[in-house]
């Protein structure tokens, strides 16, 4: 991955160092995850900068660069910044603090270092991040069977009057079960009137029957996303809420027959939007669906406002919903990976409406 950016960035930048300093950006780059560190790149070096509580796991598990333990993060950097004879640093353009880039700013003027605040940096390992590696898609697809498989055992623990926190929690222990590091973001589980809150917070709600119950939720492997939904009924459904499910069920899967290189992702977004307006009009307030890899939103989006082209490698959710304010809502997402002709489904979760 490195490589990659050295080859990339340095044909764009007369900078001759880039100093990466997100988290999302030193994991990608690595495959080390750490909650403080730099890496600081150059034509041909790579150095991680880390401090004693990674330092060891650094050297055992980071790729591509030359882990270096610090104490002292600024004195290490301008060390470094010496040896090398660097003159200009580019720093990311998201992802970090104002403070911070005004401190390194200071830092490097004290030696003469010019700092470079553009986008080229950031856009640059946006690009590379877009399209994923056959290993990137292997870990997503390794992550989304263990997602699957802890769908499979919900449905076994799903009845009145059990909880929605209850629901919750047992999928984020099914998923540490079936091997996850953990789970990609707050499992959602919404029920009933609750239902309509998109990203609601689990809650002491009772299911009870007639209730539709959303779970949105992904196993963390090895740093890579997992991220599904579906919505299961508990015993009935209202001839409305039916309705109302085949409709997205309809949406989710025009938007699939579309996918594949050379479409624009708004015209994907737009194939689902459109048959869910026709009914559901401003009920469907979110965009169609995100990329997911180190980070669970990455870009390229299916939304209104992203014209990217889809490419083969990239990773995005399919996930349209219906909200109905203070009634149900629903919502049904698979992950998929666009291969050279089409797309594959991550997700095999069946996804015709189950009644428990
Ligand atoms: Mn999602």
């Amino acid at each position: 991955m490195i490589k990659k950016l050295q080859n990339e960035f340095f044909k764009l930048t007369d900078a001759d160092a880039a100093l990466i300093t997100s988290s999302s950006n030193r994991k990608y780059f690595t495959r080390f995850s750490s909650s403080a560190g730099y890496l600081l790149v150059t034509a041909k070096k790579a150095f991680f900068l880390l401090d004693f509580r990674y330092t060891e796991a650094g050297k055992r598990y980071a790729q591509n660069c030359e882990v270096i333990g610090y104490s002292n993060a600024n004195e290490t950097l301008l060390k470094l910044i010496k040896e090398e004879n660097i003159s200009k640093i580019a720093l990311e353009y998201e992802g970090i603090s104002l403070k911070a880039a005004h401190s390194f700013k200071e830092l490097f003027k004290e030696t003469g270092v010019e700092t470079v605040f553009d986008d080229k940096l950031e856009k640059t390992a946006q690009k590379l991040r877009m399209i994923k590696t056959k290993e990137e898609i292997d870990t997503i697809k390794a992550a989304q069977d263990i997602t699957d498989k802890a769908f499979l055992e919900i449905l076994n623990f799903i009845k009145v009057g059990v909880t929605e926190k209850e629901v919750a929690a047992n999928l984020d222990y099914q998923m540490r079960l079936l091997g996850a590091d953990g789970s990609s973001f707050s499992t959602i589980v919404v029920s009933g009137e609750n239902g309509s809150l998109c990203h609601g917070v689990p809650s002491e709600r009772v299911l009870t029957k007639g209730d539709f119950i959303t779970m949105d939720f992904g196993a963390l492997l090895n740093d890579y996303h997992a991220d599904m939904t579906r919505t299961v009924a508990l015993s009935y459904t209202s001839d409305e809420q039916f309705k109302a499910y085949q409709t997205v069920l309809k949406a989710q899967k025009a938007a699939l027959d579309v996918i594949k290189p050379g479409i624009d992702c708004f015209d994907v977004d737009k194939t689902a939007r459109d048959i869910i307006e026709k009914d559901y009009k401003g009920m469907f307030g979110h965009g169609l669906g995100h990329s997911v890899g180190v980070e669970i939103h990455e870009e390229p989006r299916f939304s209104p406002t992203c014209h990217e082209i889809l490419q083969e490698g990239m990773v995005i959710t399919v996930e349209p919903g219906v909200y109905l304010e203070g009634k149900f809502g629903l919502r049904i997402e698979d992950m998929i990976a666009v291969t050279e002709n089409g797309y594959e489904n991550l997700t095999k979760s069946p996804k015709n409406l189950i009644y428990i």
